[in-house]
């Protein structure tokens, strides 16, 4: 079994339901979750003028390959309603890899860790939440380090759904 962590992302639609759904899908299609992250309202990142997002990272433990298990996110995305679109355009569902145990990939189809990970505060505050220790593999930077060190500014806010 391989420890991974895996970022959630939505922000069209009912974005608290497409996320449960999904957390609930990787679990019955290989990728049974230990713990899920708090979730957090984000001011979009790169393309501005698209509505907040709520994100939440997800720790889970697989057999499937990391091809396999990209595929899988894949899937979980298109039965949630993502088409092909706007790059990074509001989409109902975003499936990202952050971290697949130590392993360090590229391919075309996938990179290992994400190659934004520690530029990006809407994965990093919700990846603090789980494994504020743990160390990206090539860097040997802590999760933490990457979020005290980030440049980003975009605003991470607690999602308290009451
Ligand atoms: N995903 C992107 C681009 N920008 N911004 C926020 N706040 N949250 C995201 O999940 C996100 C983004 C591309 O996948
Ligand atoms: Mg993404
Ligand atoms: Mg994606």
């Amino acid at each position: 079994m391989k420890l991974v962590y895996l970022s959630l992302g939505s922000n069209r639609g009912d974005r608290l339901g497409h996320l449960l759904q999904a957390l609930e899908m990787l679990t019955r299609e290989g990728v049974p979750l230990r713990r899920v992250s708090s979730f957090y309202k984000t001011q979009p990142v790169g393309f501005a003028s698209q509505p907040w997002f709520l994100n939440c990272v997800a720790e889970g433990e697989t057999d499937l390959m990391p091809l396999r298990l990209l595929r899988t996110c894949q899937a979980v995305e298109r039965q949630l309603g993502r088409r092909p679109g706007v790059c990074n355009g509001p989409r109902p569902i975003d499936i990202d890899i952050l971290l697949y145990a130590d392993a360090v990939l590229q391919s075309s189809a996938l990179t290992i860790p994400h190659p934004r990970l520690g530029e990006r505060r809407f994965v990093l505050v919700p990846l603090r939440d789980l494994a504020p220790q743990v160390r990206h593999p090539v860097t040997r930077q802590t999760v933490l380090e990457m979020l005290q060190q980030t440049e980003d500014r975009s605003q991470v806010v607690k999602f308290r759904p009451l």
